[in-house]
C-alpha cells in the first residue's frame, strides 16, 4: 500500500479533455461541491469459495464477506469531467491507482475504466472521505474512485491519474483480471480475448446467520443476510428456503438506500435433524439468481450468484 502525503498529492486528468487538470486534496474539497452517499462496494470475487467445489478455480478463497458498506463522502467524478472539458460518445474513462505491482514481468500501476456514461452518473464519486473521517491508508488514502453497482476492482484506490479515451484501459486488471472466462476454459487453454469485462454486478443475496454448519439447540431458527441488486435497482423480494429449494417464505425487508445492500431477515421453524437453508433475491427489474454453482462457475471465480446456502443442525429432543 502506498504512503501518500495528502499536501503533495495530485490526481491528474488527461487524455480527450479539453483542459488537463492537476487537482489536490485541497482543490477538490475548495473547488467543488461535496457530495454523500452510501454504497456497497463488492469484489468480484465474493464467494469464489463456492465455486471450488464444482471445480478447481483460481483466485484467494473468499467467502461471502469480500463486500462491505460505508458512506462515502467526495467530488463528483462527472463535475471534475465537466471541469476538464469532455465531449464525446462511447467514451471509456480509465484511472490509475499509486500502487505497483509485478505482472508478466513488468512493473505496472493498478488501473482499470468504466464507461463514460457510468462516470458521468452522478453517484460516481472521488472519496476523500469514509464513514465521516478521512479515507483510512488501506481503503485508498487520500482520495479513491467509488463506482458504485460495479466489481469493487473499478473503484481504485490511491488514485492518481483519470484518463478519457477511447477504448478501455489497456491495464492488465482491465485486460486480463476481472474477465468472466467462458465454461469450458480453465489453465490449459486460457485466452483471455474470450473473456467479458466485468464492470456492473449482478443481483445476489446472502445467509450471513446461522453460519454453515452450525448446531442450533432451538427449532426456532433466526436467519437474516445481505441483497444487493443489480443496476441500482432495489431489492423488491428474498426468499429463504429451510428444505434446500423446494419450499420458500418471503423474509422481511430492512430499507435500503440505491445503491446499498438490503439487510432481510426471516424465522423459519425447523424440526430436529439436518437442514440445508437456502436464500435467493429478486430485484425490480424482477432478476433473480441462477439455483447450481454449476450454471455459474469460471475459472478466475467471479460474479458468483448462485443460490447461496447454508447447513445446519437442529438438536433433537
Ligand atoms: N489502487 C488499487 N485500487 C484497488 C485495488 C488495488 O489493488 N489497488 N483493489 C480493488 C479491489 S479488487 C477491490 S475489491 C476494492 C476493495 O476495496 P477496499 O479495500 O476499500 O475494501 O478495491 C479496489 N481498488
Ligand atoms: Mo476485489
Amino acid at each position: 500500500m502506498p504512503e501518500l502525503d495528502a499536501s503533495k498529492h495530485r490526481v491528474r486528468v488527461c487524455g480527450l479533455v479539453s483542459r488537463e487538470l492537476e487537482l489536490g486534496l485541497e482543490d477538490l474539497r475548495r473547488d467543488f461541491e461535496p457530495h454523500v452517499i452510501t454504497a456497497t462496494l463488492e469484489c468480484a470475487g465474493n464467494r469464489r469459495d463456492e465455486l471450488s467445489f464444482v471445480d478447481e478455480v483460481e483466485g484467494t478463497a473468499w467467502q461471502q464477506g469480500a463486500i462491505g458498506t460505508a458512506v462515502w463522502r467526495g467530488t463528483r467524478l462527472a463535475d471534475v469531467l465537466r471541469q476538464a472539458g469532455c465531449n464525446g460518445d462511447d467514451l471509456h474513462v480509465a484511472f490509475e491507482g499509486a500502487d505497483e505491482v509485478q505482472k508478466e514481468g513488468k512493473r505496472i500501476n493498478f488501473g482499470g475504466s468504466i464507461p463514460l456514461s457510468k462516470a458521468k452518473s452522478p453517484d460516481v464519486l472521488l472519496a476523500y472521505e469514509m464513514n465521516g473521517t478521512a479515507l483510512a491508508r488501506e481503503h485508498g488514502y487520500p482520495i479513491r474512485l467509488v463506482v458504485p453497482g460495479y466489481i469493487g476492482a473499478r473503484s481504485v484506490k490511491w488514485l492518481q491519474t483519470i484518463s478519457v479515451q477511447d477504448e478501455p484501459s489497456s491495464n492488465f486488471f482491465q485486460q486480463k483480471a476481472y474477465k468472466l472466462l467462458p465454461d469450458d476454459m480453465d489453465q490449459s487453454n486460457l485466452d483471455w480475448h474470450a473473456g467479458l469485462m466485468l464492470g456492473e454486478l449482478p443481483v445476489n443475496s446472502v445467509i450471513c446467520i446461522p453460519s454453515d454448519q452450525s448446531r442450533l439447540a432451538s427449532r426456532d431458527v433466526n436467519v437474516s443476510g445481505y441483497a444487493i441488486s443489480s443496476g441500482g435497482r432495489s431489492i423488491d423480494r428474498v426468499e429463504v428456503s429451510g428444505d434446500g429449494g423446494r419450499g420458500w417464505k418471503i423474509a422481511e425487508l430492512k430499507s435500503s438506500q440505491r445503491w446499498s445492500w438490503t439487510i432481510w431477515h426471516v424465522e423459519l421453524e425447523l424440526p430436529p435433524g439436518e437442514h440445508e437453508i437456502v436464500v435467493r433475491a429478486w430485484d425490480s427489474a424482477a432478476q433473480t439468481q441462477p439455483a447450481r454453482l454449476e450454471d455459474v462457475w469460471n475459472f478466475k471465480g467471479y460474479v458468483n450468484n448462485a443460490w447461496h446456502k447454508t447447513k445446519v443442525t437442529v438438536a433433537g429432543p
